[in-house]
Order: structure tokens, then C-alpha cells, then sequence
């Protein structure tokens, strides 16, 4: 007998008939299968008289398993991450906050802000002009073509900026002979989404990336493998706030396998200057 109960209780054998809805409310999710019978019928899973085979649920995979977005992995503590290995070789980044001490910093900010000849990039597509949402100057003895324009050679290098690069020069431990120099004069400058992967940068550049001012997130995203077909909804995603006197360093497969950018924010950001320090080869 005691059997016989614990078996009705496992099949829900006493489950009382639901509690009636008040006039005007909807059937609770679920129910449906239920509220399709005509009234004053059991529906066929709850009838005993029915065949045990006919009751159980048959599990049938979906064709098409939905894909989840993978959460974006940030990246705010000092250390070297290797972001991936592939055939194209190790992507890694240097995380190095505080580089400068604020105080250089809050200096140093100002004199290029003032100083550095900004001036904004147009671009014409489509018989369309429209300008780069930041302002950018270059230093170094070569010119440098990006996105289909072209910076003027600029040997003339600040002296603040000729004193960083020998400082970043010393602790990467690589050389450098350009600058492209960025200001994000608030949250509504940006830079969309790309790579520096441009031939004068030669195969695997290592690039040295000083933020100065308020704090920008900068975003990267792998790229998707050939069988994506250029998706990028499912790639992998991080996000390293960059703030005042940090320094990023991008080397090996990073150009190559990633991109990345830095996004308009919805919250009111100070300016932002960013020095991405680099080697430019002569176009042959
Ligand atoms: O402002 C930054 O941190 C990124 C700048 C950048 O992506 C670039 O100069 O290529």
C-alpha cells in the first residue's frame, strides 16, 4: 500500500484540478494544451486509460541550437595575456597601468593638448564627405596611409613625445620611428572598429598605445575564422579601460587575428589623448 501511494505521489496522481481564474485574466504560460480540450474532457496525457508509451515525451534535438553570445572578458590588472594561438602565431597584449605617474601625467596632457598640431581627417565616399570623429596628428620621417588618407611626414617630434617614446623605447625594448597621436575631445569622439594591419607596419608590428586624460574603453574582437563568413556576432570580445598614464602594448598575431576600437560612450567623458607608438617601413 505504502508503494502504491509513493508511486501516485511520483506521478502526480493527486494533483487537484487547478484553482479557478478570475473573470478577465490570462491562462497562466503552460496551460494552453489544456484550455484546446473541449469542456468537461481529460486531456489524452492525463487519462489513466491511456498507453504508458503514449504518455512519455519524446526528446527530438532542435535542428537549430541557438548561439550565445559570448560574454565580453576584461582586462584591468598589469600582466601579459596571450589573447590567441593560431597558425598566424601568439596574439598577446602588455597591460601596464599607472606607467606614469599621475602627476607627469596631468603635465603632460596639457602640453599636448595645447601644443600638438590636431587637425580632422575627411574622408569622400560615394560623392559624401565626412569627418573622422576625433582629431589625429602623425610624427615620424615617413608618411603613413591609413583608412585611404595619407599623413605628411612630420620629423619634427615634441619634445614631450620624443621623451616618451625613448621612456616606452626602454621598457618594450623595441624602437620605434612614428606616432600616431589621437584626441577624443569627449564621450561623442570614437574610433570604429579595425586593425593595424596596414603593409607599412611590416608582418606582426608591436604597437605601444599611452592614454592620457579620462578613462576610454578599448574594445577588441577576434576575427571570425573562414567558415563565419565574416560574422562577428559569436567572436570572442574584451574590454580594457585605459586610463590616465596606462600603457597597452599589442604584439605578435594581434594586428592580424583582432580588432579593435574605441566605442562612443552614453556617459559624459573629459578629453582623451592616446600616443600609439609604431615602426613604419619604406613602401617598396
Ligand atoms: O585610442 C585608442 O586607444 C586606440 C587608437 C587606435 O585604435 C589607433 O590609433 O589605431
Amino acid at each position: 500500500m505504502a508503494e502504491r501511494r509513493r508511486q501516485a505521489r511520483v506521478q502526480g496522481g493527486w494533483a487537484s484540478a487547478p484553482a479557478a481564474r478570475p473573470p478577465g485574466t490570462a491562462a497562466p504560460k503552460g496551460a494552453a494544451a489544456s484550455s484546446l480540450c473541449p469542456a468537461g474532457t481529460t486531456p489524452a496525457w492525463m487519462r489513466k486509460d491511456q498507453p504508458h508509451s503514449q504518455k512519455q515525451f519524446v526528446f527530438e534535438k532542435p535542428s537549430q541550437v541557438e548561439r550565445r553570445v559570448p560574454e565580453a572578458g576584461v582586462i584591468d590588472k598589469p600582466g601579459v595575456y596571450e589573447l590567441s594561438t593560431a597558425p598566424t602565431g601568439i596574439s598577446r597584449v602588455h597591460l601596464v597601468p599607472g606607467f606614469l605617474d599621475p602627476q607627469q601625467a596631468d603635465w603632460m596632457f596639457e602640453q599636448l593638448l595645447q601644443d600638438l598640431p590636431w587637425g580632422r581627417r575627411a574622408h569622400r565616399r560615394q560623392e559624401v564627405s565626412f569627418e573622422e570623429p576625433r582629431l589625429t596628428c602623425w610624427y615620424g620621417e615617413l608618411p603613413y596611409t591609413y583608412s585611404g588618407l595619407t599623413m605628411q611626414p612630420n620629423p619634427e617630434w615634441h619634445p614631450v613625445l620624443a621623451m616618451l617614446k625613448e621612456r616606452i623605447e626602454e621598457v618594450s625594448g623595441c624602437s620605434f620611428n612614428s606616432l600616431l597621436c589621437n584626441l577624443y575631445r569627449s564621450e561623442k569622439d570614437s574610433v570604429d572598429w579595425h586593425s593595424d594591419a596596414e603593409p607599412a607596419l611590416g608582418a606582426n608590428p608591436l604597437i605601444a598605445s599611452l592614454s592620457l586624460g579620462a578613462t576610454r574603453t578599448f574594445e577588441m574582437r577576434k576575427k571570425p575564422s573562414m567558415e563565419e563568413n565574416g560574422d562577428y556576432r559569436f567572436v570572442e570580445r574584451l574590454r580594457i579601460p585605459l586610463d590616465h598614464g596606462t600603457l597597452l602594448i599589442m604584439e605578435g598575431a594581434t594586428q592580424e587575428d583582432w580588432q579593435h576600437r574605441v566605442p562612443k560612450e552614453y556617459h559624459s567623458r573629459a578629453a582623451r589623448i592616446n600616443l600609439t607608438f609604431r615602426t613604419i617601413y619604406p613602401e617598396t
